[in-house]
């Protein structure tokens, strides 16, 4: 067959176009293609250096990791030591890295003697791989081993842990980092931390605290730990010249604490939340992430030369318990080199391009959170009347959009969850929040109502909503989703009464 290219001219033509063509992309291409410049000195970050799980898998396109549930001793301050529930022996776990669109494969062995699973938070996956014992496996006991097999479908951070009594099991320490990153998302900021906020209580003899302290009343405050962590560590400190950027992906661990964050009223420049970047940045002198939350934001420390500046988890009131006789707490200092101050770095300007639900014709659906008054000294919370161990699941047809209507009509604040899919808080009148961003926690204040739009796509299966204080989860805050064909109704398998 004749080829054009077998001319000798034409192969000239066509190699030199080829060429300019490639000088052309290269001149083009924009300042993050380049390798972006760091600032920090060496061993800015040892502070809080997050264990990695290795990758066993040579395919660059697998990500494949061991993960073991076992007890460890671990040092969360100098001669602080606890006993933990602990992925591969560290608190937090180990971080997994990976790139979007890989696959991860997880081979996960539980040493603990209580059962558990590994529930994928925020991830887009299959519901065989969504770690719910009952509804989509069963609960790894002692000594047995389950595989995760799943796609990274999008990038943003993203977090693991059981969902097997999951305020001790989380509060104990089971918690760990999943970075999917975007090699081309144009951040172009070198320095970077991926932050785990958590919280652990223990006593002097390094005993973790009873997850049932203060009985019903603990359940309805919410219980959090005395140790406010930050990657496992109370207080670490990180080095850094004053006026350099940095990218700090977020992600509050903690089973009840909210994290409020201030930086001595410098800017968070926020590129993402949940589930990737925001339709555009925003920029905001306080910072609150609630339980199961992730944040991606840009901050740039300034101060002098040589002084410290300190992150400061601000008082936040999330219901009754929070600000009462609480203090504001110190989370993290930022240590400056003696350098002199860096000028002012110029920053990308990220934008996404994200088409939202629609609203018109979407299927509305109400959910009203209540505390009914303590009944023979128990407390428990209802989704439309009901605990979740008495709770029918809502139903969704496949490629159905629901807009869910979620009253809280008590006095705690709940960040309400839902496993396997993104939604879109909207307005009264169904209309977008600005800036628009993929969201799968979200807080609900006390007495105010949230609307979320919500496709479900081509995945069946049961899915969870629940609030991410997992006390109040555990307290009833719990339902499920049916999306797909829908047989006869039903009523959850044995539910679990605290
Ligand atoms: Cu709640």
């Amino acid at each position: 067959m004749f080829c054009a290219c077998h001319s000798p001219l034409k192969r000239v033509v066509i190699l030199t176009a080829a060429f300019l063509a490639l000088s052309w992309l290269a001149a083009q291409s924009p300042a993050w293609a380049q390798t972006p410049t760091s600032y920090a000195p060496a061993g800015w970050d040892a502070g809080v250096t997050l264990a990695e799980a290795p990758d066993t898998n040579p395919d660059p396109n697998i990500v494949e990791v061991t993960i073991t549930a076992r007890l460890a001793e671990v040092e969360v301050a100098p001669g602080r030591k606890v006993r933990a529930w602990t992925y591969n022996g560290s608190l937090p776990g180990p971080l997994i890295r990976a790139q979007v669109g890989n696959r991860l494969i997880v081979h996960f062995t539980n040493e603990l003697k209580e059962p558990t699973t590994i529930h994928w938070h925020g991830l887009r996956v299959p519901i065989e791989m969504d770690g719910v014992p009952g509804l989509s496996q069963d609960p790894v006991k002692q000594g047995e081993s389950f595989t995760y097999d799943l796609v990274l479908r999008d990038a943003s951070l993203f977090w693991y842990h059981p969902h097997v009594m999951s305020a001790q099991q989380v509060g104990y320490g089971l918690y760990g980092a999943l970075l999917v990153e975007d090699p081309a998302d144009g951040v172009g900021v070198a320095d970077q931390l991926t932050l785990v906020l958590s919280d652990i209580g223990f006593d002097s003899k390094g005993t973790l605290e009873d997850s049932e302290s203060g009985g019903s009343a603990g359940m309805v405050f919410g219980r959090e730990g005395s140790y406010v962590l930050v990657n496992g560590r109370t207080m670490p400190t990180i080095r850094a010249r004053a006026g350099a950027p940095q990218r700090w992906r977020i992600v509050n661990a903690a089973k009840s604490r909210f994290f409020y964050l201030d930086l001595d009223g410098q800017d968070f420049l926020v590129i993402g939340q949940d589930g990737g970047f925001q339709e555009r940045a925003t920029t905001s002198n306080i910072l609150l992430v609630t339980p199961g939350e992730r944040m991606d934001v840009i901050v740039t420390p300034r101060g002098a030369p040589g002084s410290r500046l300190t992150l400061r988890a601000m008082l936040y009131n999330r219901g009754y318990g929070s600000i009462e006789y609480r203090s504001v707490e110190d989370v993290l200092t930022i240590s400056f080199t003696p350098e002199p101050a860096l000028a002012k770095v110029a920053l990308p300007t990220i934008t996404r391009a994200i088409t939202p639900p629609r609203a018109e014709g979407a299927t509305p659906v109400a959910m009203v959170l209540t505390l009914p008054p303590q009944e023979a000294g128990h407390s428990e919370f209802r989704i439309n009347g009901v605990p979740y161990w008495k709770a029918k699941p809502l139903l969704a047809a496949l490629g159905e959009t629901q807009l869910w209507t979620v009253k809280n009509d008590t006095d705690w604040d709940h960040p309400f969850h839902l496993h396997g899919f993104f939604f879109m808080a909207v307005d009264e009148r169904g209309v977008p929040l600005a800036p628009l961003v993929w969201k799968d926690t979200v807080n609900v204040p006390m007495k105010t109502t949230a609307r979320l739009l919500v496709t479900f796509d081509e995945r069946p299966g049961t899915w969870m909503l629940h609030c991410h204080i997992l006390d109040h989860a555990d307290g009833g805050l719990m339902g499920t989703v049916q999306v797909g064909p829908v047989a006869a109704e039903h009523t959850h398998p044995a539910p679990k009464k605290p």
